[in-house]
C-alpha cells in the first residue's frame, strides 16, 4: 500500500491535516496525492467548517523533495495542490509549528491564514538550489510582502524570524512555543475563506528593476535570480493564474539546467560529506565539553571563536602574555565588528568573552577533552608541542592539529597516543570559512573521528574527512594550479591574464590574486640572496603580498590592486635569464593547465582514498576557496565539461607540465558510474 504521509483529525467541526513524512515533511508525491484528497473531501464534507494544516516533528515543511528533481515529477503537481487549498470555501489555517522552507512556506501561503511558534523559520530558499519558488511562492509573496520585501526573500533565500514574519504581514500571529498553536490556528476557523491570491500587489516592475540595480551581488554568476525577477514582475501586472503559467514556465527551464544541477548536487554533497562509510555503527562518541587552543594568532583565534560561539568553553594558551593579550583582543575585536554590524547582540559578545579563558600555563591543557594545535607550520616545532600535549593531555582527550599541509602521523607518532590523533584543518578566517578537514591518521580510532565530525557539525562547519598526504584534498589540488599559473607567467602569459581566466570562470580570485592575499613569502626559505625563481625574487624585494601592499600585483592604502611594471620588469628579466622567448598564450591553454590540472590531482586524491568519494572533494572547493556553487565543484564541473575532453586537454600541453606530472587513470578509465 502507498503510504500516506499525512494524519488526518476532526475536532468538532475543524478538520487538523498533519504532515508526517520524516525527517523534514517534504512534499514528495505520496505526501502532494494524500494532501489534495484530503483537502478536497473536506470541502465536500458538511461536517467539517474549517481546516488546520500543520506538521509533525520540528519542522512544518522543508519544501518539495528535492529528490525527485531531475526526473519526471509525477501528479499532482504541487501547484495544483495549492490551487485546491487555495480555493477551499472553508477557511484553511497553516499552523507552522516549526521551520518552513521553500514548497513548505509555499502551502502556507496558499492557506487562507498562517500562525507560527516563535521559533519557527520562514524562507524561500530554492534559488540556492538554481530554480524558483515554484508553486506560487513567487505569485503569493508579492501578494503578502508588496515587491521589494518579497524579491529580497526570493532572491536571497534567506528566511526570516517568526518575529520578522509577523511585523511584515507573512503570518497573522505568533504564538510561543508551547503554547497551544492549533488552538491559536483554530481562533481563524470562523473568518472568511479569503484567498492571498486575489490580493493585489504593492510595487511595480520598476520596484523590481530597482532591486536588481541595488543587489549586483546576489545576481553575479547565477542564472535564477533574474528569473525570481521576471516571475515577481509577472505577479505585479497579472492576475494569478497568468502569473502562476509565467512562474511554471520559468520553474521547468531552469530545474532543467545545468546549474540546478550542479546546486542540487552541492546540496547532497554536503549532506554526504558528514558520513562515513567504513566506521562501525552505533559508535559511541567523546564527551567534548571544553576546548583548548596552542596559539593565540589570528588562526588560533578564530578557531577559538567557532567554539566560543556555540557556549563551549575555551582554554587559549600561548607563550607570551603580550601576544596572549593581543589575541583575546583580536577575538573581541572581531566580535565588536559581527556586533556592529546586527549579527548578534552586546550580551551575546559578554557571553562568548566569558567563555574565554587565556593562560600562559600549558599545565591548564589537562582540563581539555580536545586540544587543537595552531602553532608555526614547521614539523620540528610542531613535534615539540605534541610531545609536551602528551605529557599533560588527560587519558582520552582528542589531539588535533591545524596544519595545513603536514603528515599527521608524523605528528601522531610523537605522542604515546596516536589513536587520539587527528587533524583539523581549519581555512582562514578561521570563523568564517565553513570547511574543515578532518585529517583521519592511520592511528586515528573510528570514535575520535566521528566525535570530531559531529563536534564539526555543531559548530556550524562543514567536516570533510581526508587521509594524510602533503596539503590534504584542497591545497594539494592548489599545487598543480600554482606551479602552471607560475610557468604561464614564465612562457608569456601575465599575473592578470591568468587571473581573469580564474574571475571570468567565476573564482573569487585568481592564483596570484590568491597568492598576494595569503602572503608570497609562505614556504619561501628566507635567504634574499637565493634566488631560483619569480617568487624568491618577489621576496628578495619585499614584496610579500598585500600585507607588504606590493606582491604581483601593487596595492594601495586600501588594498586597491593594479598591474606592476615591476614585477613586469622582473618577468622579463627572468624570461630572459632562462633564454624564454615569450609566446602568445590562449585562456584555452590557462584553462586546461590551471582548472583541468586541478581535475586531474582531484582525481589521483580519489584513486589514493586520500577523499572518501567525488563530491567530497566538491565540498572542499565550494566550502573552502570559493569555488562556483553553479558549477557544482571541480569534479562535478570536470565531468561534465567530459572526462575524455579533459584528459586530451592534458596530453596536448603535457609537455610543459612540472616533471612527474601524470594523468589520473580514474580520467580515462571509461566510467560504469560517473565518479561525481
Ligand atoms: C522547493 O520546495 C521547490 C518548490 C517548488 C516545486 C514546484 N528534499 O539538512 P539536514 C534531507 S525546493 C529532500 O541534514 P538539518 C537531507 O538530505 C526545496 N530531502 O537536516 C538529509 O538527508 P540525509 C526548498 C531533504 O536539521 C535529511 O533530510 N527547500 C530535503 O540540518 C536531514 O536534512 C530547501 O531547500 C528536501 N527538501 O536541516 C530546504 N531537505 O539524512 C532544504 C532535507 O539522508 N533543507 N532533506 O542526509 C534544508 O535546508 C535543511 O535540510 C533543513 C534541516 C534546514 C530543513
Amino acid at each position: 500500500m502507498e503510504p500516506i504521509m499525512i494524519r488526518t483529525e476532526q475536532t468538532g467541526p475543524i478538520l487538523t491535516i498533519t504532515l508526517d513524512n520524516p525527517p523534514v515533511n517534504a512534499l514528495g508525491a505520496a505526501v502532494r496525492s494524500s494532501l489534495a484528497q484530503a483537502i478536497a473531501a473536506a470541502s465536500e464534507d458538511p461536517g467539517i467548517s474549517a481546516v488546520i494544516v500543520t506538521g509533525n516533528g520540528k519542522l512544518f515543511s522543508a519544501g518539495a523533495d528535492i529528490s525527485e528533481f531531475g526526473k519526471p515529477l509525477a501528479d499532482p503537481q504541487l501547484p495544483d495542490v495549492l490551487a485546491t487549498i487555495e480555493a477551499c470555501p472553508k477557511p484553511v489555517i497553516a499552523a507552522i509549528n516549526g521551520t518552513a522552507l521553500g514548497g513548505g512556506l509555499e502551502v502556507a501561503l496558499a492557506c487562507h491564514y498562517r500562525v507560527a511558534v516563535t521559533s519557527a523559520k520562514l524562507g524561500l530558499p530554492e534559488v540556492k538550489l538554481g530554480i524558483l519558488p515554484g508553486a506560487g511562492g513567487t505569485q503569493r509573496l508579492p501578494r503578502l510582502l508588496g515587491v521589494e520585501a518579497a524579491l529580497k526573500m526570493i532572491v536571497s533565500g534567506d528566511p526570516v524570524s517568526a518575529a520578522k514574519a509577523l511585523a511584515d504581514g507573512l503570518v497573522d500571529k505568533v504564538v510561543d512555543n508551547g503554547d497551544d498553536l492549533l488552538a491559536a490556528a483554530a481562533d481563524f476557523a470562523h473568518s472568511p475563506a479569503c484567498p492571498t491570491g486575489e490580493r493585489k500587489v504593492a510595487g511595480d516592475a520598476a520596484a523590481a528593476d530597482a532591486f536588481v540595480g541595488a543587489n549586483p551581488r546576489l545576481f553575479k554568476g547565477f542564472t535564477a535570480p533574474l528569473a525570481c525577477v521576471e516571475a515577481v514582475k509577472a505577479a505585479a501586472s497579472l492576475p494569478l493564474t497568468q502569473g502562476m503559467a509565467v512562474e511554471r514556465r520559468l520553474f521547468l527551464k531552469l530545474v532543467a539546467g545545468e546549474q540546478s544541477k550542479a546546486l542540487r548536487h552541492a546540496f547532497f554533497a554536503e549532506r554526504a560529506a558528514a558520513r562515513i562509510d567504513d566506521l562501525p555503527k552505533n559508535i559511541v562518541r567523546r564527551e567534548i565539553r571544553r576546548v583548548g587552543i596552542i596559539g593565540a594568532g589570528t588562526m588560533g583565534g578564530g578557531i577559538a571563536m567557532n567554539f566560543l560561539s556555540a557556549g563551549l568553553p575555551v582554554t587559549m594558551v600561548e607563550t607570551s602574555a603580550e601576544a596572549l593579550e593581543r589575541g583575546a583582543a583580536l577575538i573581541r575585536r572581531n566580535y565588536a565588528a559581527t556586533a556592529a554590524k546586527g549579527r548578534i547582540t552586546i550580551d551575546q559578545v559578554e557571553a562568548a568573552m566569558a567563555l574565554l579563558d587565556p593562560t600562559l600555563e600549558f599545565g591548564a591543557l589537562a582540563d581539555c577533552d580536545l586540544v587543537i594545535e595552531a602553532v608555526y607550520e614547521n614539523m620540528e616545532v610542531k613535534k615539540q608541542v605534541f610531545g609536551r600535549l602528551d605529557a599533560v593531555a588527560r587519558p582520552g582527550a582528542i589531539l588535533a592539529s591545524n596544519t595545513s599541509y603536514l603528515d599527521v602521523n608524523e605528528i601522531a607518532a610523537c605522542t604515546s597516543r596516536p589513536e587520539d590523533v587527528l587533524g583539523m584543518h581549519f581555512f582562514s578566517p578561521a570563523n568564517v570559512m565553513k570547511l574543515v578537514e578532518v585529517v583521519r591518521g592511520a592511528k586515528t580510532a573510528p570514535d575520535v573521528l566521528a566525535t570530531i565530525m559531529a563536534l564539526g557539525q555543531k559548530i556550524g562547519k562543514v567536516p570533510v574527512v581526508a587521509g594524510v598526504c602533503y596539503g590534504f584534498i584542497g591545497n594539494r589540488m592548489l599545487i598543480p594550479r600554482q606551479d602552471n599559473a607560475l610557468a604561464l607567467v614564465m612562457e608569456g602569459a601575465s599575473p592578470e591574464q591568468v587571473d581573469k581566466v580564474h574571475t571570468d570562470f567565476g573564482m573569487p580570485m585568481g592564483p596570484f590574486q590568491m597568492t598576494d592575499l595569503a602572503g608570497v613569502d609562505i614556504g619561501w626559505h628566507r635567504d634574499e640572496t637565493r634566488i631560483d625563481n619569480l617568487k624568491d625574487a618577489l621576496c628578495a624585494q619585499g614584496r610579500w603580498g598585500q600585507k607588504t601592499k606590493a606582491g604581483f600585483y601593487d596595492y594601495d592604502e586600501n588594498r586597491k590592486r593594479s598591474t606592476s611594471p615591476v614585477v613586469a620588469a622582473l618577468i622579463e628579466e627572468f624570461r630572459q635569464r632562462e633564454g624564454i622567448t615569450p609566446r602568445t598564450i590562449s585562456d584555452e591553454e590557462i584553462m586546461v593547465r590551471t582548472l583541468y590540472t586541478m581535475v586531474n590531482e582531484g582525481a589521483l586524491i580519489l584513486e589514493e582514498g586520500i577523499a572518501q568519494r567525488s563530491s567530497d572533494i566538491d565540498v572542499v572547493w565550494l566550502y573552502g576557496y570559493g569555488w562556483p556553487r553553479w558549477t557544482g565543484g571541480p569534479m562535478f564541473w570536470g565531468e561534465r565539461e567530459g572526462f575524455a575532453k579533459i584528459v586530451a586537454g592534458l596530453e596536448q600541453y603535457m609537455k610543459r607540465m612540472p616533471e612527474g606530472f601524470t594523468i589520473s587513470p580514474l580520467l580515462r578509465a571509461p566510467q560504469a558510474e560517473p565518479i561525481a
